[in-house]
């Protein structure tokens, strides 16, 4: 058989390959929303971060091109350019083979974990285009791809040279496909904060990000020489330190593990999990295999030292982690995972190697660092107080909530018990909240309107939040109670609503409210979050009116900008300037209605910028708030 022959062969069973990426996007890389558009960068990044890993690539440049592309370059070794044995070239087989990862890699650690490292096949397959250059032995060489399909011809398999070069290299441009994304506009704050997460595990790389869309082109180096202790001082910068960070690490069995903690004057916990350099936002055995050697140990101490009594009951894994923030990241040859959005790492042995290197480390630390364990078991101590207080609390409430629920003073409850039928709509602010009561279909949805600024839950310690009168009537009306940390009464199958819709006005206040109410949720029920249950309204700010033709709303200024173009003949524009503004009908029309309105499905990620947000916003300098929150509107208001 003819190389030609072959190359025609393997072409087919790659373009089914490619296809099934195409028909079931969501499948590969998660969503076809903003999360998943980034994904693909990040698809691409971690590949240069593999590269790293192996020791040949100091410096990565994500760019984000002012048509709308990505690039993404580093200095490794260049992905290789030769005849492979199947006759083609090796890049090819990159990019048109669904493969595991590894193959052309010879790194002991692959970044694939859970949605990631699904392959730079699939960006390939939801791209419009995507070219590779690659830098070796003094040449350039150029393929390019559309829609998966390789454009170049190949000369006996091999890539054309279509220049010179110094140094080596790998550099991808490519655009995501406009009829797979919902939106292809990259998310920049996502991608920002994902990098400088990547810098702090990888403290000898350097990542410069270059946003190029901007007016100015906006240009940041991620470099974290201090790694992941830098990482924890930058999570806590805002806030008041009980000791400095105490920084271990360890080796076991093949998997390197290594940690960072410090604690701070706060009442919750923020506890990270990593492995091969990418998050786990659902946790796993890492996780448990840390938490369950340093309660051990933090309890053992503190009997040690006479702190707990005889007749005193353990300290809980919550109040030892009472302020604590930290981060636990692992190298593991072969990381499985699970749950919901498989983030979940599950690999036993895990835990098992966590937990020694924990407790060995940390033991050798304690016993010279005895002040600083006594501030440590200081926390705990106070965490347990207020926990047996709340303990009290949260049986009166439990037994009154059976007998509350449908008395609940400002809840408009919904006729259905249906669960999976059923909306609940937060409302900001009585007067709009009076016009959505009118205006719902009282069958299905329920309206709770909720007046002004509601507790900042950053910041408020756990009974200060069960005490205040709208996040009690919220918990009272899902009816699913809540968690606080990992002492979990939460049970999500109680849900009495499949939606949990937030609707806020697009401006500061608006974005404050929903801002806080979704930290509300990351921090005391995620599983709503997780499970999809909560949603964002988009109201829209204008109703165009034509003098012929039908009416039009418009939920933003780009949509108002096309509209103008669009339409030619004269037409008459309402602008709502809040929810509190609309009728009856056009509440209905516009936010409430399941057939005509738009809705935002909540994602974690959100939540947890949020949850940044509400940190950052409530830090002692003031200007900065002013300005962020002012960004957030803008942003509320044009992209979303
Ligand atoms: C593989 O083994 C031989 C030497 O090169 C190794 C390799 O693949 N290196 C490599 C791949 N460096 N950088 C990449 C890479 C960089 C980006 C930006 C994107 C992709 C898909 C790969």
């Amino acid at each position: 058989m003819s190389k030609a022959a072959v190359y025609d062969a393997s072409s087919i069973t790659v373009l089914e390959g490619l296809e099934a990426v195409r028909r079931r996007p969501g499948m590969y890389i998660g969503s076809v929303s903003t999360k998943g558009l980034n994904h693909l960068i990040y698809e691409i990044v971690d590949n240069a971060v593999d590269e790293h890993l192996a020791g040949y690539c100091d410096t990565i440049y994500v760019t984000l091109e002012a048509d709308g592309s990505a690039t993404i370059e580093d200095n490794g070794r260049g992905i290789p350019v030769g005849m492979h044995e199947k006759g083609v070239s090796a890049e090819r087989l990159v990019f048109t083979t669904l493969h595991a990862g590894g193959k052309f890699d010879d790194t002991a650690y692959k970044t694939s974990g859970g949605l990631h490292g699904v392959g730079s096949s699939v960006v390939n397959a939801l791209s419009t285009y995507l070219t590779v250059q690659v830098k070796n032995g003094g040449h350039l060489y150029e393929d390019r791809y559309e829609r998966g399909n390789p454009t170049i011809e190949l000369v006996d398999g091999l890539l054309p040279v279509i220049g010179k070069a110094k140094g080596t290299g790998t550099r991808i441009n490519f655009l995501p496909d406009d009829t797979i994304f919902d939106r292809t506009r990259f998310k920049e704050d996502e991608i920002k904060s994902r990098m400088h997460e990547t810098a702090y595990l990888n403290p000898a790389l350097t990542i410069v990000f270059e946003d190029k869309r901007k007016e100015e082109t906006e240009h940041i180096e991620y470099h974290e020489p201090d790694g992941i202790i830098g990482f924890i001082k930058d999570m806590n910068k805002s806030t008041e330190a009980v000791c400095d960070v105490i920084y271990f690490k360890g080796e076991s069995e093949g998997i390197s593990v290594e940690g960072a903690f410090q604690y701070i004057n706060e009442f919750h916990e923020n506890v990270l999990g990593f492995c091969n350099n990418i998050y786990n936002s659902e946790g796993g055995t890492h996780l448990t295999g840390f938490k369950t050697a340093f309660t051990n140990i933090i309890n053992t101490y503190a009997r040690e030292l006479n702190i707990l009594k005889e007749k005193d009951a353990n300290f809980t894994g919550a109040d030892v982690r009472n302020g604590m923030t930290a981060v636990v990241s692992i190298k593991h040859p072969d990381p499985r995972f699970e749950g919901q959005t498989k983030t979940k790492l599950d690999n036993q042995d895990a835990s098992k190697v966590v937990s020694k290197v924990t407790g060995d480390e940390l033991v050798r630390y304690f016993d010279r660092n005895l002040e600083i364990l006594k501030s440590i078991i200081g926390c705990a101590e106070k965490a347990a107080k207020i926990r047996k207080t709340e303990e009290k609390a949260r049986t009166n409430m439990l037994t009154k909530q059976k007998f509350s629920f449908d008395s609940n003073g400002k809840l408009a409850n919904c006729e259905s018990k249906d669960a999976s039928k059923c909306e609940i709509f937060i409302v900001e602010g009585d007067s709009a909240g009076g016009s959505a009561k009118t205006a719902r279909n009282r069958a299905f949805q329920a309206i709770l309107p909720i007046r002004g600024k509601i507790l900042n839950v950053e910041k408020a310690s756990i009974d200060k939040v069960l005490a205040n009168a709208e996040i009690k009537t919220m918990i009272n009306a899902f009816g699913c109670g809540f968690s606080e940390g990992y002492g979990n009464d939460f049970d999500i199958t109680k849900l009495r609503y499949d939606k949990i819709i937030i609707m806020a006005d697009a401006d500061v206040d608006g974005a404050h409210i929903s801002t806080l109410l979704l930290t509300l949720f990351y921090r005391f029920m995620p599983e709503l979050i997780y499970e999809g249950h909560v949603y964002i309204a988009m109201p829209p700010l204008y109703k165009a009116m034509p003098s012929k033709g039908k009416e039009e709303y418009l939920y933003d200024d780009k949509a108002l900008e096309q509209y103008r173009k669009r339409h030619k003949g004269p037409f008459t524009l309402q602008r709502y300037k809040g929810l509190g503004e609309m009728d009856a009908d056009q509440l209905w029309e516009t936010t409430l209605n399941p057939e005509s309105r738009i809705l935002k499905q909540v994602e974690i990620e959100d939540a947890r910028m949020a949850s940044e947000v509400t940190e950052m916003l409530m830090g002692t300098e003031v200007p900065p708030r002013k300005a962020f929150i002012y960004e957030h509107a803008t942003d509320a208001e044009l992209d979303i």
